[in-house]
């Protein structure tokens, strides 16, 4: 299971993690891809973040502030900045890596964009994959998504804490509210605290908006930060520290998380694939808690493409 944080950064090739992500991404089901899947599977090491909330509330400005704290705890980081709407281009990965700053000469450190428009699957199927790769590898895996309703739901599939943000003066939490949403966030952030009294209201709001209690039964935290000054992002690095402590304190908690949304991943990708006929026709697809869920779809593949037509697929 995960092991406790390194106290030094564990050097990770960069350009095999390139490659390896490029073939994720063309939905690449060669026997090398899932093998490198399933291994990584099995062999988790980090605590994967989903940072998400509307267009423009400060993802990225906290995204940078979390590399910048984890990195200087000697935290190695991976980060995938999904765009939904967009297709990849390298203005779009450069765009990013500009944004979320940190130094590319960094070994402990990897960015990378994702698009996700008319993929089969969607955002959640080919993130999902790159997250296990990279949570195999990274102490600290960091996704950060842009919307409001779905990005929720499509983060809660891949991370183990999701980071909800909240823009001051926005009525964000009211969207948030009629999205239906409240209980998937583990901490909701107001952003751009130094808005003063916007920020207050939104906090009050999200007091008043939100349960105690997330789905996983943990406490959701609700934190207002600046992150403009320096050390901002500190209360939501502790915050998602103790969380971190929390999903591993009890054996299995993490394990059973995480074997969930590998059977919904498996689900969703027979779905996208081979609609609900060919969902109907696999029956229950349960997983055996660490059982990885790659060889097991391309099983699945290899049975039903002789019989039903496959959806087009995207490479
Ligand atoms: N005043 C103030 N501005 C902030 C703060 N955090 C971020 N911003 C500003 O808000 C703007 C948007 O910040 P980003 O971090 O790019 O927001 P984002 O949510 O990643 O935006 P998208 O990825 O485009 O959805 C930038 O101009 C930031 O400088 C803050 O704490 N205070
Ligand atoms: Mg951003």
């Amino acid at each position: 299971m995960s092991d406790s944080p390194a106290t030094e950064t564990t050097a990770v090739d960069k350009a095999a993690v390139a490659r390896a992500l490029a073939a994720i991404e063309r939905h690449s089901e060669s026997a090398e891809t899932l093998c490198l899947l399933t291994q990584a599977y099995q062999a988790p090491r980090g605590h994967v973040i989903g940072v998400t909330g509307p267009p423009g509330v400060g993802k990225s400005t906290l995204v940078r502030g979390l590399i910048q704290a984890n990195r200087q705890q000697g935290l190695n980081v991976a980060v995938i900045a999904v765009d939904p709407s967009s297709r990849q281009s390298g203005g779009a990965l450069l765009g990013d890596r500009v944004r979320l700053g940190g130094d590319p000469e960094d070994e402990g450190l990897f960015v990378r964009s994702m698009a996700a428009r008319d993929r089969l699957g969607g955002l959640a199927d080919i993130t999902w994959s790159a997250a296990i790769y990279l949570r195999a590898r990274y102490d600290r895996v960091i996704v950060e998504t842009v919307g409001v309703g779905q990005s929720e739901t499509d983060v809660a599939g891949v991370a183990d804490s999701v980071v909800f943000c909240v823009q001051p003066g926005s009525g964000d939490v009211l969207q948030f509210m009629k999205a239906g949403i409240a209980e998937i966030p583990h901490v909701a952030v107001v952003t751009k605290a130094d808005m003063g009294t916007p920020a207050h209201k939104a906090e009050s709001d999200l007091h008043e908006a939100l349960p105690a209690k997330a789905r996983d039964g943990s406490e959701i935290e609700i934190l207002r930060l600046g992150l403009q000054v320096s050390d901002g992002v500190d209360p939501l690095m502790t915050c998602l520290e103790n969380r971190w402590g929390w999903l591993q304190a009890v054996p299995d908690r993490l394990m059973a998380a995480r074997n969930a949304q590998a059977e919904h991943w498996l689900q969703e990708a027979v779905r996208a694939r081979y609609g609900r006929e060919g969902l109907k026709r696999c029956g229950a697809l349960a997983l055996t808690p660490g059982e990885a869920p790659f060889e097991r779809l391309a099983r699945i593949s290899a049975v039903l493409s002789r019989s039903l037509p496959t959806r087009v697929c995207e490479a």
